[in-house]
């Protein structure tokens, strides 16, 4: 039987990627949260760790001897990182380091996965767009730092000490459960609350002209684990729908879900002061490897997350 170990299981991408591990009847998985979350999964056998321990994950990988390991801890949010740098650059960084090392201190060489972000390409040119994985990374803040911070050694880990690592930029991946810190899921908490009447019927919005490139989170962890199988070693592959989507068509699908009637106001503290205006990806790379190219249409998503919202306000 097969091992695979989800380090950060108890974010929003983690109970995905269980769900999708599931598929595999014969995995076993593992799960790691910190010792601060109260989290109990259905079919994880769960570890508590923090990854700025090293010597735990050490004691942690000769336990479990993992498979495939993969590295979904992070500090995750954009406006932490700008109040929070040196706790952002701690564990996205140097906690990848602390993994990875512990990783090659095995006897054996497990597959590994190491998730990074589409915030890594920054200020792309109009020309550049869709984003191949060559392009020349411009981040234009802290966590977007951090993840390139994360590739760069990454690949650099993988061709020094021959480990099958794997490394992948994924861009806007939505769905039920996610935090409302992100547009979609704002969105559609802020549709939920008007209809359950607990606001006012307007919704606050930011830059609607800014295009971005939206994947469900379970077309995102399918991708996560065909490319753990298949990727090749000390290579970066966008994880994307490979179609930017302007957020203004996003809030209107959105919109036309609702039951009542809302009003659309702009929120001045919404609008990022250096908005990119298209972001895309080119998801060629991640086609050739795997054969992956996304399911489940856009408005799905954006139901089934609002619907999601609808049972939780
Ligand atoms: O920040 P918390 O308390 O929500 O915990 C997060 C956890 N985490 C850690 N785990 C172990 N040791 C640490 N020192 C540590 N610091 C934070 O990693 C959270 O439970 C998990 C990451 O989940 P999310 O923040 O929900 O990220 P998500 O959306 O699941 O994305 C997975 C990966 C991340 O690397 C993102 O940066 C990337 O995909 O987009």
């Amino acid at each position: 039987m097969k091992k695979a170990l989800i380090v950060g299981v108890a974010g929003f991408v983690g109970s995905y990627l269980v769900r999708e591990l599931m598929k595999d009847g014969s995995m076993k998985i593992h799960g790691t949260k910190l010792p601060s979350q109260q989290m109990f999964m259905e079919n994880v056998q769960m570890h508590d760790l923090d990854i700025l321990h090293k010597e735990e994950i050490v004691s942690l990988l000769f336990e479990i001897r993992p498979d495939y390991i993969f590295h979904l801890a992070a500090q995750s949010s954009v406006s932490v990182a700008w109040k929070n740098p040196d706790f952002t650059v701690d564990v996205n960084v140097k906690g990848a380091i602390y993994l990875m090392d512990a990783v090659r201190e095995l006897f054996y060489k497990p597959r590994m996965l190491l998730i990074g972000s589409g915030e890594e390409y920054g200020h792309v040119r109009g020309d550049e767009v869709p984003i191949l994985e060559e392009c020349h990374l411009r981040p234009g803040n802290i966590y977007a730092a951090t993840k390139v911070c994360q590739n760069m050694i990454g690949s650099i880990y993988a061709k020094a000490y021959d480990m099958n690592l794997v490394m992948v930029r994924s861009f806007n991946h939505i769905g039920p459960g996610q935090a409302p810190v992100f547009v979609v899921s704002d969105f559609c908490r802020q549709v939920a609350q008007i209809e359950a009447g607990l606001k006012e019927p307007v919704m606050y919005v930011g830059n609607l002209d800014a295009k971005r490139d939206f994947t469900d989170v379970r077309d995102v962890v399918r991708a996560y684990v065909q490319l753990i199988q298949r990727g090749k070693a000390g290579e970066t592959y966008n994880v994307g729908s490979g179609h930017a989507c302007a957020i203004r068509e996003v809030l209107d699908q959105i919109l036309s879900f609702a039951v009542v009637s809302i009003r659309v106001e702009t929120d001045q503290n919404k609008i990022r002061p250096v908005d990119v205006p298209v972001i895309e990806a080119d998801i060629s790379k991640l086609y050739q490897a795997t054969g992956w190219t996304p399911a489940i249409p856009l408005a799905q998503t954006l139901q089934e997350t609002l619907d999601d919202w609808r049972a939780r306000v």
